[in-house]
């Protein structure tokens, strides 16, 4: 099948004539499918788009084309990878009948976590700044790619309502159930704050390998994965860093018991979103930054969660049990956040006096 994609790609990309190409799957992504051309000294990142998952291609190209048009006026200090047109002018590409997006390849290195505090700055801010950026696009003209995508209420209805379909359940699968279902609580937080805290356009998975680093990890050389950028909160933005940099291990791990949150990784996360935000954070925003990480974190564990007992219809996985050891490595990591839940308050309340 990749030699077939190989002898098709000439046809799409003219920057393709001449010379023999080769694909290198890369990447950890989950949804899309990633390789790496490579074509003598040069090299491009090719998509194979996930149309089940991205059912409104059209909308994701409405909105990279707004950025485009705004990074073009007003440069950011990294780049922003879209897609690169084919012969027709068009982002996505019809092969053998799966759609496919090619991109520049940007040098550098991704990182599956830290490993050390200021690479966790250096991603915050990048983060934050792009959120200060992006607070001059016109949220109301972004278009949504995945309807209600980060509604923790909606996540959790869902759980609720997939799990009281499903047949029998193990206990160990009843006992997480029960462990998800007992964070109503941080849902009805979360169902407040929708009418006040501001909408704006956010990148919304912001995970650190969604991030380019230059080789020497000294500077954000871009940011990737950009197809959920569309209207959001500031918490879906830091939760999602907290969530993936502050954890102890990965979320592939199976190691629960040594799943947590490290406190000084999450307060720098903090810290540096703050600074690339430089100001463009409304106080409601502020007091609503402590829960980001739980937030997020929950929704992962929820889907997760959903999609085990749906069969795994969602995220790839390499075995079965997979998505249900993600929901409990999530409901660890949460649970360590939850514990320490005043402390991050508390590293807020020492940025800005008076907000609560
Ligand atoms: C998916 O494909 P990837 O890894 O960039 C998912 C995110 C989750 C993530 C969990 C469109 O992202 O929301 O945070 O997996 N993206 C979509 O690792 O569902
Ligand atoms: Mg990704």
């Amino acid at each position: 099948m990749e030699d077939a994609l190989v002898a098709l790609l000439p046809e799409a990309y003219p920057q393709f004539q001449g010379g023999s190409l080769t694909l290198i799957p890369f990447g950890e992504g989950l949804i899309h499918q990633t390789y790496l051309v490579r074509q003598g000294g040069k090299q491009w990142i090719l998509q194979g788009f996930n149309e089940t998952v991205f059912t409104y291609p059209q909308r994701i190209e409405h909105n990279l084309a707004l950025l485009s048009d705004r990074v073009r006026l007003r440069p950011l200090p990294f780049t922003l990878p879209l897609p690169l047109s084919n012969v027709q002018g068009k982002g996505l590409s019809l092969l053998q009948g799966k759609k496919y997006r090619l991109f520049e390849f940007v040098e550098g290195k991704t990182l599956q976590g830290i490993s050390s505090l200021p690479q966790a700055k250096l991603a915050a801010q990048a983060y934050g700044t792009f959120a200060s950026w992006a607070q001059e696009l016109p949220v109301e003209a972004f278009q949504e790619t995945i309807p209600n995508f980060h509604r923790l209420d909606l996540r959790f209805a869902r759980l609720q309502e997939v799990a009281s379909t499903s047949s029998k359940l193990s206990k160990e699968v009843e006992g997480l159930l029960h462990l998800y279902l007992e964070q109503a609580p941080l849902v009805t937080w979360y169902t407040d704050q929708l009418p006040i805290l501001p909408q704006r356009v956010t990148h919304n998975d912001t995970k650190i390998n969604n991030l380019i680093f230059s080789s020497d990890l000294n500077r954000v050389e871009a940011v990737v994965d950009l197809d959920t950028l569309m209207g959001g909160y500031l918490l879906y933005d830091l939760g999602d860093l907290v969530r993936t940099v502050a954890c102890s291990l990965p979320e592939t791990s199976t190691q629960w018991q040594d799943v947590r949150a490290i406190p000084e990784v999450v307060q720098t996360l903090i810290l540096g979103y703050w600074e690339g935000l430089s100001g463009a954070i409304s106080p409601q925003e502020t007091a609503s930054l402590p829960y980001a990480g739980e937030v997020m974190t929950l929704i992962m564990g929820l889907r997760f969660l959903t999609d085990y007992l749906e069969g795994n219809v969602y995220y790839r996985v390499t075995y079965e049990d997979q998505n249900l050891h993600r929901a409990k490595n999530q409901m660890a990591l949460l649970q360590s956040l939850q514990s320490q839940r005043e402390h991050f308050q508390h590293t807020i309340q020492k940025l800005t006096p008076g907000v609560r």
